[in-house]
């Protein structure tokens, strides 16, 4: 249509490109909130996507680089890639105008099938895309349309002409009846509408109170069975060494939620099916909170992608039910006893699935149902209302958050979310042992040294932790109380600091012999190995 005849300088149309793409982003997430859908925006559920699809890999490259930021960097990286592909398509769609509208329709294709693809969504997500993208549409017709040249142009007729005006500055080429002021006031007031609307919606959703049952206002019960009293001497509270009870704010988070998941308890239900199962059965918040086996449990939790000396480890006492009485009443036997389900998948509301071995979690071992953590209801970002928790397995294959469903099935008929990504299918936590203080790098003084840290080997526990410097003979530590063999243990040492730069060197043996390994393994697929060794310097 117009086409040619209303051509558009390539800087205004990249600013029309980008200020388009903020207007877009704006509307789809006011859009979002006003449906109070907050997770349907196209950016988080592309982000989401992103996450799915990304390799190994890259992914351990994102955790190794950012650590627990690696979510703000996946949304910061997806902003600037977002605005560059704004910029060109605003360029180019000042030659033509429908490029500009094929980009946008490419871009709103990726954001709705990401945001319907989520799980739990419907076709009600689709609308903050399709507003976003009418939104950007409008804005980048009109900003064109503001910046373009009207008649009197050299090049305005025939649109296979060389263009006139490469690569010299604008002022001398400015077409006539571009009015380059008026532009820069369209333009700046389109941003600073869509930034006042996109923070709005924003904080909106922030600062809404959640609906029903949430973490603070839900009121857990006294289990009738509580822990054990912390032994004396289980947690020697020494400057540098992780408290023996990681506060839940300190508590590693890892998942591939970009938003997390606020489940209102009041409507939560878990629904328990699948192979061997006598009757399905759907259990709610208040059924798990009135049961007499409800108790208290101290269990460290770790996840599989920890560095050695890593601090993706933590140690909570969990409130919550036994895992395997729950699964027995519903009939469910282990394979050790005839059951036909080898495989317990775990669903969340996020759609993630985790693949447990029934055998293990019904070997007589703490696997709880968890509902409180550290005396709390769980905090939302480690699964409010309900997650798993299962002693002896990294969190992968057994610590589903927010969970909404356990199918009974198998591991040749089903895998689960980690495992075509690389990960193993099964994930005993491996026996491990961290120097906590001194830290690497660290500039000490000569002189009797604190070497202190913590050790674990779940379910079977820590027998002895050995140090050795500048691979010296290894010496004992001393060890911590043992709380339970489910938790990790303190471990301490003196050590006479002699001038230099010294190696320190740590390892266990857990009660069944068994000494960690001095080959250096990574994460992927199955645990990392090696000793932790951290490097400091004698004055
Ligand atoms: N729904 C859901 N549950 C999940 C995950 C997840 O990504 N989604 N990650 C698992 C992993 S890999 C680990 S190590 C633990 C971490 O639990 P935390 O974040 O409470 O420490 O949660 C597990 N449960
Ligand atoms: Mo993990």
């Amino acid at each position: 249509m117009s086409d040619t005849s209303r051509s558009t300088r390539r800087g205004p149309a990249a600013v029309a490109g980008l200020v388009a793409a903020a207007s877009a982003l704006a509307v789809a997430e006011a859009a979002a909130v006003a449906l109070s859908r907050p997770t349907s925006t196209p950016l988080l559920a592309v982000g989401d996507t992103v996450v799915d699809l990304t390799p190994l890999p890259v992914k351990q490259f994102a955790v190794d680089t950012f650590g627990t930021a690696d979510k703000p960097a996946l949304l910061i990286g997806t902003a600037v890639l977002l605005a560059l592909a704004a910029a060109l398509v605003g360029a180019a769609a000042g030659r033509r105008r429908t490029v500009g509208l094929v980009g946008i329709a490419a871009f709103a294709a990726v954001g709705l099938a990401s945001v319907l693809t989520r799980p739990g969504s419907g076709p009600l997500d689709a609308l903050p895309t399709l507003a976003g993208a009418a939104a950007c549409a409008g804005v980048l017709l009109w900003l064109l349309g503001a910046a373009s040249e009207r008649g009197g142009s050299p090049r305005a007729a025939d649109g296979a002409a060389p263009s006139p005006t490469p690569s010299t500055g604008d002022r001398e080429d400015a077409p006539a009846g571009f009015d380059r002021r008026r532009f820069a006031l369209l333009a700046g007031a389109a941003a600073a509408a869509s930034a006042g609307t996109g923070i709005g919606a924003r904080l909106l959703t922030a600062s809404a109170p959640a609906a029903g049952l949430t973490p603070g206002n839900a009121v857990l019960p006294r289990p009738g069975d509580r822990a054990a009293p912390l032994p004396d001497g289980a947690d020697l509270e020494l400057d540098g060494l992780a408290p023996f009870f990681t506060p839940n704010a300190d508590f590693y988070r890892i998942d591939t939620a970009l938003s997390v998941p606020r489940v209102d308890a009041s409507t939560w239900s878990l629904r328990v099916h699948g192979l061997g199962v006598g009757r399905e059965r759907v259990i709610t918040y208040a059924e798990l909170l009135d049961r007499p086996d409800l108790r208290e449990r101290d269990i460290t939790l770790a996840c599989v992608s920890n560095p050695v000396g890593g601090s993706y480890i933590g140690n909570a006492r969990w409130i919550g039910v036994p895992l395997a009485s729950l699964l027995a009443e519903s009939g469910v036997r282990s394979p050790a006893d005839g059951g036909p389900a080898d495989q317990l998948v775990s669903r969340s509301q996020d759609g993630m699935a985790i693949g447990t071995p029934v055998a293990d979690v019904m070997d007589g071992r703490e696997a709880m149902l968890a509902v409180g953590m550290n005396g709390r209801p769980l905090p939302y970002e480690h699964g409010f209302p309900v997650r798993m928790v299962v002693p002896g397995l990294y969190g992968y294959v057994s610590a589903c958050k927010w969970i909404t469903e356990i199918e009974l099935t198998t591991f040749d008929a089903f895998d689960a979310y980690w495992v075509p990504r690389g990960w193993s299918a099964r994930g005993p936590v491996k026996t491990q042992s961290r120097v906590d203080t001194p830290r690497d790098g660290a500039d000490l003084g000569r002189g009797r040294t604190t070497v202190a840290g913590v050790a674990w080997a779940q379910h079977t526990g820590v027998d002895r932790v050995e140090v050795s410097v500048d691979g010296g003979p290894w010496t004992e530590a001393r060890l911590a109380e043992e709380d339970t063999v489910d938790t990790w243990r303190q471990w301490v040492l003196d050590w006479d600091a002699g001038p230099g730069e010294h190696r320190i060197a740590v390892r266990a043996t857990d009660r069944d012999g068994h000494t960690q390994t001095s080959d250096q393994a990574p994460p992927a697929p199955d645990g990392a190995t090696g000793h932790h060794t951290v490097t400091v310097t004698v004055a």
